[in-house]
């Protein structure tokens, strides 16, 4: 079969000390990630699916790339996935065991596992000159992991993703949808070994994970990670050397907010210095509002391009470094996807000018949920294509722009997806809420924040905003807590007793 990872498979030579990754002053060359990920996917090869405890580091790097090459489906965890969040992944996927870091402290819940540690610092070794039969180069011997056992069909990643009720579902990605979508992003950007991204994003999700980590090694170029997000480091890492950008809309509103500032200043112009040389900025997992676009372009004199993607589907549509820009708009379908627009009753949409419900379908997609025919055939409709749940419309030109969502009660939050009933459950279950509804609501940082509308058990003593929000963290997530509480009487309800959200917003 074709490589996911071919730069990997027995790199020599200048292919061999070129830079993989980095991530603060700890980068690995492709010869020490390959050695790396070829000794530990010794150690799982027969483990049959593993968890990666998936900090923002190299060590994240090295354990999603072995399993990768050990044919050993992977499950990213969220580091700050709370008690009850962990406990159902770790039930739905059954790992056998977990990829952590030296210094990693995990959970109880994980503790029954086998823990496999693995060490980036014992991996950056220095890299022997081609031929050589030591480190890095040699070591990773020919062909011995990637070669066959694991079928194009055949999961790479199983990623949890929210719905509107219940715990988060995990999406199985096979090999081939990963592939596909990388190669398509590749067609469109123009995107090769020597481009050098720099990102910020969390690594148990498909942005930061699948485009931000296995996209520069799939074209054998680099990745650079800034552990944190700060327009500084963005400035840093542009500055010197990085050609791509990837990120959220929260943290293109926070690029924007840094550029507002007078020009002249040291920092503010080295950042409009840094994205203006930069070769390509990238946004999604949300809508960029057009008034950030403006700004970035205005300061920088670079535009943002919108690419739209979901878990379930990778990515789908996206604006071509060659096309033209513009902002609102998330560009046409990548190549070898098809995409149209259906009514609710599945009546398809072709007339000019129509919305409809975005509909997909290609080598882009997940094979369906983990345990969860009913949820995979519900995502479906009856002729194979995949319900995205948002609403869009598409031009003449193929441009396709989203407008909206379906669901209600679903929620997008400095670009994580998060249902409305997982945080009702935890704050139901909270002896001082009688009733409680959670709805998003404009914010102009984050998008959408999570707001949580409570009636009180005790009205005259109401469990405290902070109280609601470390309750929702400890069990779910932190980016999951409502940022905002407001105390009611009572909910609005219909005369069938259904709670009326759409009037707590209004
Ligand atoms: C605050 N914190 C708490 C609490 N309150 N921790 C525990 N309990 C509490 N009550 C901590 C947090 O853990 C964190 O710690 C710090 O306070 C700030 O957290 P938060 O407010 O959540 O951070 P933020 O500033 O709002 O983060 C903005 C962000 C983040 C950096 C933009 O939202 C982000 O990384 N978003 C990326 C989401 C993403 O990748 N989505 C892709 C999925 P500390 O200070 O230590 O950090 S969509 C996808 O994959 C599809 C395919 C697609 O199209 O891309
Ligand atoms: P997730 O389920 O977390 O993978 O998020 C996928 C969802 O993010 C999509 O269904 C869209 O609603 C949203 N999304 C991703 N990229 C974009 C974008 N460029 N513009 C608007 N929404 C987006």
């Amino acid at each position: 079969m074709t490589l996911l990872l071919p730069a990997l498979q027995s790199p020599t030579g200048p292919a061999a000390s070129r830079e993989a990754v980095r991530f603060g002053a700890l980068s690995l060359s492709y010869g020490e990630l390959a050695a790396a990920s070829t000794a530990l996917a010794a150690r799982i090869a027969d483990a049959g699916r593993v968890a990666v405890w998936a900090t923002p580091t190299p060590e994240t790097v090295i354990a999603v790339v072995a399993a990768l090459r050990a044919g050993v489906p992977a499950v990213p965890l969220n580091p700050r996935t709370g008690e009850r969040e962990l406990a159902h992944i770790l039930g739905d996927s059954e790992p056998t065991a977990v990829l952590a870091g030296p210094d990693d402290e995990l959970p109880p819940g994980l503790e029954k596992l086998r823990r496999v540690t693995v060490d980036a610092r014992a991996a950056a070794v220095p890299v022997a000159p081609a031929g050589s039969p030591a480190h890095g180069a040699g070591a990773a011997g020919p062909d011995v992991y990637e070669t066959g056992e694991a079928g194009p069909e055949d999961p790479a990643l199983i990623v949890y993703t929210s719905g509107t009720t219940g715990p988060p579902k995990g999406a199985v990605l096979p090999r081939r949808a990963v592939a596909a979508s990388l190669d398509a992003l590749e067609d469109a950007w123009g995107w090769t070994g020597d481009d050098v991204l720099v990102h910020a994003l969390p690594l148990f999700h498909v942005h930061g994970l699948i485009l931000g980590v296995l996209g520069p090694l799939r074209r054998g170029g680099s990745v650079r990670h800034l552990g944190k997000f700060s327009p500084e480091g963005v400035a840093r890492e542009l500055g010197s050397g990085g050609t791509m950008l990837f990120g959220v809309p929260t943290m293109y509103h926070r690029l924007a907010e840094a550029l507002d500032g007078p020009a002249g200043t040291t920092e503010r112009d080295a950042l409009a210095g840094a994205l203006g040389g930069a070769r390509l900025l990238v946004s999604g997992s949300a809508a960029l509002p057009v008034h950030d676009h403006e700004r970035i372009a205005a300061a920088t004199g670079r535009r943002v391009i919108e690419r739209y993607g979901m878990t379930e589907t990778l990515m789908n549509t996206g604006i071509r470094a060659d096309g033209v820009p513009r902002p609102g708009t998330v560009g046409p379908p990548l190549a070898g996807v098809e995409l149209r627009l259906a009514e609710d009753d599945g009546a398809v949409l072709d007339e000019p000018g129509a919305i409809g419900e975005i509909q997909v379908r290609g080598p882009n997609l997940f094979t369906g949920y983990l345990n969860r025919p009913d949820a995979t055939a519900a995502a479906h409709t009856a002729d194979g294509w995949f319900r995205t749940g948002d609403v869009g419309t598409v031009d003449p030109d193929g441009y396709v722009t989203i407008v909206g969502r379906k669901a209600t009660d679903l929620i997008k939050s400095g670009g994580y997806k998060i249902g409305a009933g997982e945080i009702e459950n935890v704050l139901l279950a909270h002896p001082g809420v009688r009733e409680v509804a959670v709805t998003g609501e404009e914010d102009p940082d984050l998008g959408e924040r999570v707001v949580a509308w409570v009636v009180a058990t005790d009205p005259e003593s109401p469990p405290s905003p902070q109280e609601l929000a470390d309750r929702v963290a400890a069990q779910l997530a932190p980016h999951k807590r409502p940022r905002t509480v407001r105390y009611l009487d009572a909910l609005p309800r219909n005369d069938l007793g259904k709670i009326m959200k759409r009037s707590l917003r209004a």
